[in-house]
């Protein structure tokens, strides 16, 4: 048996969700590194030969000296295990003017490229605008052979640059597509013989990148059976709460904290919706405060909205009692609207109300 691990979009230096502060941005992005090592050190462990990355390894077209001497370090701790490295968008020339050690496999855009584990081929090649529509029918496999294919791009019904056409790749002998670009996990069967999946990130980078993150493992003998491994340091968590019938900022904040499930080591955005009657213009603020033991870090909108009685305002002196007043009567508007007016009324009054 034959264990090839298939990861993509690590990200060595990424930006990070842009809240975070100073501190925890550069502690996330130790621990981007962190869980990469993580990985290969069970690669190490579990015998794997041979670790496909899918493209974009770093963030961008120029990567950091730092992140490219630790991917080149990390890469020279395990010479007994292969990298085949299949550049992405994000890539640049990263082994320009170094000496790329004997273990880092590369591919190219000019043709397929493969490489050989007895009956096991990997072959990848980086699409461009040049090879994108003729790649389909430049690709030949060995049908004895367990054949995986490494591409970097989306999946669709068209081929062109940055684009992979799935069904111009069934029929073709392929036992697994190993796909990076996507950065959540996901899979799928690609023809009667084979399967395609994205390994998604190894760890989330902000909140438009929440679930579990982690890379795929490869068991190879007569076939290839898949199974994607969660290895995320931490998690990023949406949930979205809502606190109708709260009536106040405590019994608030208490009901979020209910609904957090998430572990202290996790990344939580809470989404707060429903109508409440009370003051909340700093809810988000106050609710970020209250809790933020509760996880590592945490992100709150406020997406309520306020539950006005005009009764309650009918003897209110006050420009905030005038101007609902005067919301409420006016024939323009209906209920929903007049309702979206006073909460961003409300919420510019409260910049500096005046009694
Ligand atoms: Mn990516």
């Amino acid at each position: 048996m034959i264990k090839i691990i298939h990861c993509a979009d690590i990200h060595l230096g990424s930006k990070l969700e842009a809240k975070l502060p100073h501190e925890k941005t550069l502690e996330r992005r130790k621990e981007v590194r962190a869980t990469f090592s993580r990985m290969l050190e069970y690669a190490a462990k579990e015998g794997v030969r041979a670790v496909i990355i899918a493209g974009d390894a770093f963030d961008s077209d120029r990567p950091l000296k730092k992140d490219k001497e630790f991917f080149y370090d990390a890469v020279k701790a395990y010479p007994q295990i292969d990298f085949l490295y299949l550049r992405g968008n994000h890539d640049g020339d990263e082994t320009s003017g170094g000496n790329p050690p004997e273990n880092l496999k590369l591919f190219g855009a000019d043709k397929w490229t493969s490489y050989f584990y007895g009956n096991v081929t990997v072959s990848a090649l980086e699409i461009t605008a040049c090879n994108a529509i003729s790649m389909y029918s430049t690709l030949s496999l060995n049908p004895d052979c367990i054949n995986i294919i490494a591409l970097h791009g989306q999946t669709g019904e068209k081929a062109g640059a940055g684009k992979i056409k799935l069904s111009s790749l069934r029929n073709k002998n392929i036992d697994y597509l190993a796909l990076g670009h996507i950065h959540s996990y996901s899979e799928g069967k690609l023809d009667e013989r084979g399967r395609w999946a994205y390994s998604g990130c190894l760890e989330g980078r902000g909140f438009d990148e929440t679930g579990e993150k982690g890379f795929v493992l490869l068991e190879i003998e007569d076939g290839v059976k898949s199974t994607f491994v969660p290895f995320a340091y931490r998690n990023i968590a949406e949930i979205t709460v809502d606190i109708t019938d709260t009536a106040n900022d405590f019994e608030a904040f208490c009901r979020i904290r209910e609904a957090a499930l998430c572990s202290e080591k996790d990344l939580l955005r809470v989404n707060l919706k429903g109508e409440i009657s009370y003051d909340n213009e700093t809810l988000a603020a106050d609710a970020e405060k209250f809790l933020i033991n509760r996880c590592y870090f945490i992100s709150v909108k406020n997406n309520t909205v306020r539950k006005i009685n005009a009764e309650d305002y009918e003897h209110d002196l006050s420009l905030k009692g005038e101007f609902i007043r005067g919301v409420i009567a006016n024939e323009e508007y209906n209920d929903d609207e007049k309702r979206r007016i006073i909460s961003a009324g409300l919420k510019a009054l409260s910049g500096g109300e005046v009694e």
